[in-house]
């Protein structure tokens, strides 16, 4: 990767750029703010130390939360990393600013829109809610503005990656032999394996929730908006991942003192995650009655494949970070990761959010074993994975980001490295607390979504220690991590109010230890990966669709969903497989 900014800042040199960026993490942060003082006050409820809302409020909150943190959050910071990474790495700007204002525009109406209808809530004479929570599938209703937004911010996403593209098809008259550099590669690799996955979720809001929610169509087939939504509902996990990997991939060792151990690796990486991602969705089914045990069997498999593309990233980015801690002097087995720079807040907030997801990757495998699902499935088990994974690999890893990459934007210095640094620990003790007591109370059965955890005439036991010192680490956890926001929030306005700096930030990424010069070119046709990974989903999905629109009283529900077995599973792909092997057959002989 060649640097882009040479000696001057990406602000100088991609002021339009840098303006769409602000934007975009400007809306991610404020939306961080409010979905952070939501979870605190969820936190507090649950565990019974602070009442605030009635218990009726709780699922607004929770909306609330889900998608403002899980939704705009995560989706607006991502449009910033990426719209800096595209025009660093093609060191060119957007081919019309006005484009990207208009997908900034678009995906700001629709959080508008669905923020207003999920705060509608708390007004019950509005008539407008919208307590649905973050994966908003039947039988659960909103109010159809909260659909129709949902649906601008996603088409907004859409026009942001065709802004990326184009981008690229303009620097490709001038490179045509060239390889995509790899910031810009990693951007649309995510980018298709998003526009594969909204697929999903765009049929199900436009068909079916839309003309629901407007009184248009009277029922729809729950099952089939269920199965629509975790079709994207598992790849959007990755699509939060993606913009943290990249960091990891292309800052991380160099904020370490090193250089990314290997570029075509790191596109492997990425080229897997564009593959396997939406073929896997089954697995957050794994309970639901409808959908034939070998479909779910095969969703596990695919699940099982899809751990390949973040253990390598493990080895990847932890070889370039010791690489790093090497060259700064640092020795021995694991001595060397006292050498590393642990006073720089970029640094620490993403090695921490790196070791966290490794015990997220952990409770992920648990998850997605079937017969453990069963154990785990509907408990507070799942948010405790959650807030490892998008909740700290995730979240962590923007903030820690922001120190490096708001300067870059602002042309300013960051404000306070100490309380950057605070910040970060605070988050990762925080997470420690709350999430590792969220696993044990979902051991215990302690069911997740509800107000009211603590069952009257029943006492949920657990093997050691106790519901109370569960509840306590929980409370504990989620006031150290709105604490932490509160900082990080504070830290980023002072620096964005601070006086320009000619060198704010040192932004040079060197070049990658193994470039992509020897790798096989077959890695950048990005044409032929997104059939291969469109071939994919059709073969996972079409079967179970049909599966469901047939039991379930058909398209738009109705009739009783009939149970599926395993033998039905099976009998269903016995007879297609014999039946595409006659066709066949028939033409080759
Ligand atoms: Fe998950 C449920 C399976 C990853 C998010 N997941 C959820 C839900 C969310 C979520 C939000 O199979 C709940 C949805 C709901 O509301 O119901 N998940 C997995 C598996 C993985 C996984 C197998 N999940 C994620 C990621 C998420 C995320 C990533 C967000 C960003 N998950 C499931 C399943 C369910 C589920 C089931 C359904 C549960 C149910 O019953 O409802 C894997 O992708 C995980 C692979 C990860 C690893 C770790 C590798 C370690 C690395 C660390 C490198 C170290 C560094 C440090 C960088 C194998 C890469 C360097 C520093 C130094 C100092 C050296
Ligand atoms: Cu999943």
């Amino acid at each position: 990767m060649a640097t882009a900014s040479g000696g001057s800042e990406f602000v100088d040199k991609f002021p339009d750029e840098a303006a769409i960026v602000k934007a975009s993490f400007l809306i991610a942060f404020v939306s961080l703010g409010i979905g952070a003082f939501f979870g605190l006050i969820q936190a507090l409820h649950r565990t019974n130390v602070l009442r605030v809302i009635d218990s009726a409020d709780y699922y607004t909150v929770l909306t609330g939360h889900g998608v403002l943190l899980a939704i705009v959050f995560t989706i607006f910071f991502l449009c910033g990393v990426f719209h800096w990474a595209v025009a660093r790495s093609l060191d060119r700007p957007a081919e019309s600013a006005l484009f990207s204002w208009a997908w900034v525009g678009l995906m700001t109406t629709g959080t508008v829109l669905a923020t207003v209808a999920i705060l509608g809530g708390f007004v019950p004479n509005l008539g407008m809610s919208a307590d649905v929570l973050f994966t908003f599938y039947a039988p659960l209703q909103a109010h159809p503005i909260f659909y129709i937004g949902l649906a601008m911010f996603i088409v907004g996403t859409w026009l942001a990656g065709a802004d990326w593209f184009l981008s690229y098809r303009a620097w490709r008259k001038n490179h045509e032999d060239e390889r995509i550099p790899l910031q810009t590669f990693m951007v649309l690799t995510t980018m298709i394996m998003w526009y594969v996955s909204t697929l999903g979720v765009a049929v199900s809001v436009v068909f079916f929730l839309i003309p629901w929610s407007l009184g248009l169509i009277e029922s729809v087939n729950p099952l089939l908006t269920r199965t629509l939504f975790w079709y994207f509902g598992h790849p959007i996990v990755y699509f939060w991942l993606m913009p943290a990997y990249l960091l990891w991939y292309t800052v991380l060792p160099k904020l370490a003192g090193g250089r990314l151990f290997s570029d075509p690796l790191a596109r492997v990486v990425f080229l897997l995650f564009l593959l396997l991602s939406t073929p896997v969705g089954i697995h957050h089914q794994y309970l639901d009655p409808g959908i034939a045990e070998g479909f779910k069997f095969i969703a596990m498999t695919n699940t099982m494949f899809l751990l390949l593309p973040s253990l390598l990233t493990a080895f990847t980015v932890v070889a370039s970070v010791e690489h790093g801690a090497r060259q700064r002097g640092g020795e021995g087995y694991l001595r060397w990761l006292g050498a590393l720079p642990w006073r720089d807040p970029a640094f620490t907030g993403m090695a921490l959010a790196g070791a966290m997801f490794a015990a997220g990757g952990f409770s992920g495998m648990i998850n997605a074993g079937m017969n453990i699902n069963y154990l785990i499935h509907n408990t507070l088990w799942v948010p405790g994975h959650f807030h490892l994974t998008v909740g700290t690999a995730v979240a962590l890893t923007m903030m820690a980001g922001s120190y490096w990459l708001v300067p870059q934007v602002t042309g300013t210095k960051l404000y306070s490295r100490p309380i950057g640094l605070l910040q970060v620990i605070m988050w990762f003790v925080g997470m420690v607390f709350m999430s590792n007591a969220m696993h044990r109370a979902g051991l215990a059965g302690i069911p997740r979504r509800t107000a009211e955890p603590q069952y009257q005439n029943f006492e949920f036991l657990t093997p050691i220690g106790s519901i109370f010192e569960l509840r306590v680490q929980i409370a504990l956890g989620g006031t150290l991590l709105f604490l932490s926001v509160v900082l990080f929030l504070f830290n980023i306005l002072l620096t964005s109010l601070g006086e320009e700096s000619d060198r704010p930030v040192d932004s040079y990424l060197p070049e990658p230890l193994s470039g992509p010069e020897g790798s096989p070119r077959v890695l950048d046709n990005l044409a032929m990966w997104t059939g291969i990974a469109a071939v994919l989903v059709v073969l996972a999905y079409t079967l179970p669709l049909a599966g469901i629109i047939q039991n379930g009283g058909g398209l738009f529900g109705g009739g009783l969903p009939v149970p599926a077995t395993v033998s039905a599973g099976f009998d269903l792909v016995a007879t297609t497989v014999t039946s595409a092997f006659n066709t066949l057959w028939g033409v080759v002989a």
